[in-house]
């Protein structure tokens, strides 16, 4: 069967996932497209696929079976709220939401739906070498983890678009939920460090430099860094108590010139993630299909958006900013119902 797909949003990363959605994936078609520029989801429209005016339209198209919303973070509670009451599948890029309230409102929704219909835009938890990384923590051959070292680095960010909030409210919730995953761990406290600015980004605050403290007493060290102009790295390390685990580096083919000995380095997150992306949707095409979700929940989105708050209030007090999480529903830890 083939799973009817609408996008809500067709900017930077609602084209490449409608790229993959009908040029690399199976099972799957995209049936109709919805922004608030209608000019840029015609144009982003595969051949056959509808354009409607609103998200709403879209959601409640019986042609529609499940939802990708790739629109800006503010706009993604009244879209996911309007897809949980259809009942709709509902693929949500990152952020969840933007503040504490209107994630709670959406888990109030999908509780009394009574199962699971969102997956959250976390794409690191499907990368390879996370994967391969959390294996290597989870057999406990290295003991207990101690510290995780996190490098996020972005080689620009669009001027004007991309604001001082952002390295701690749209970047930051990468790191913090892959350390909950990959720690199975949940995050207590955030304390943030202002750096010298980077000129690059002229007013921006820029670098970051983020301490999680997990329940457990492990601490994460965070560089946030969106200026770093070579190229999108990111890092992690683990240091646990009798050995260290980290990512590889990217297979990349070996330079050698007048230059030096060198490798290429992704340009972005597109580039980097890739295969992650890919299969985070092959698995929640196998998991909308069933009409239900797997992978970062609500409770995964809701967390992040703490972090984030925490964040940006530690910015200002310059002390520890500390989380205080909601009772986790029933529905969240319930063992996943399909998979890839
Ligand atoms: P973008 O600005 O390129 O595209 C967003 C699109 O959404 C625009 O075309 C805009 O017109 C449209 N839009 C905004 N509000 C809308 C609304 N209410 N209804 C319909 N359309 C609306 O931004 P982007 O870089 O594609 O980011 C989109 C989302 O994806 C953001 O939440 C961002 O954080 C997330 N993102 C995730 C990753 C990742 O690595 N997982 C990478 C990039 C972006
Ligand atoms: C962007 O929205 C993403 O999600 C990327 O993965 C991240 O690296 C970048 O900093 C964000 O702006």
């Amino acid at each position: 069967m083939t799973l009817q797909v609408g996008v809500i949003g067709t900017g930077m990363i609602g084209q490449d996932h409608i790229r993959r959605l009908t040029k690399v994936l199976s099972g799957v078609q995209v049936v109709a497209v919805t922004d608030i520029d209608r000019a840029r989801a015609a144009s982003a429209a595969p051949e056959g696929a509808e354009v409607f005016d609103t998200p709403q339209a879209l959601i409640r198209s019986d042609k529609v079976q499940a939802v990708v919303i790739c629109s800006w973070g503010p706009a993604h509670e009244e879209q996911l709220l309007d897809c949980i009451a259809a009942g709709k599948p509902v693929f949500c890029e990152k952020p969840l939401v933007t503040s504490e309230a209107a994630a709670l409102r959406v888990m109030e929704a999908e509780t009394a739906h009574g199962s699971r219909l969102v997956q959250v835009g976390f794409m690191r938890r499907f990368d390879a070498d996370y994967r391969r990384l959390k294996a290597v923590i989870d057999g406990g051959s290295l003991g207990a983890p101690l510290m995780y070292h996190s490098t996020h680095r972005n080689a620009s960010v669009p001027e004007g678009l991309y604001t001082s909030e952002m390295p701690l409210n749209d970047t930051l919730v990468h790191d913090a939920d892959i350390s909950r995953w990959l720690l199975d761990d949940e995050i207590a406290g955030v304390e943030v460090r202002v750096p010298r600015r980077n000129s690059r980004g002229k007013e921006l605050r820029d670098p970051v430099m983020v301490l999680l403290h997990m329940t457990s007493g492990v601490i994460v060290d965070v560089e946030i860094s969106v200026n770093i102009a070579y190229g999108y790295d990111i890092r992690g390390e683990v240091s646990c108590e009798q050995g260290l685990a980290a990512l590889p580096n990217r297979p990349a083919v070996v330079i050698s010139d007048q230059h030096g000995i060198r490798q290429a380095i992704p340009e972005d997150w597109r580039e980097r993630f890739i295969e992650a992306y890919d299969q985070e949707f092959r698995e929640w095409i196998v998991a909308a299909g069933q009409g239900t979700a797997t992978g970062p929940s609500t409770w995964d989105g809701y967390a992040a958006t703490l972090v984030a708050d925490a964040a940006l209030r530690a910015v200002d007090s310059g002390k520890r900013e500390d989380i205080r999480m909601t009772r986790k529903p029933g529905l969240y830890d319930r063992p996943a119902q399909a998979a890839a």
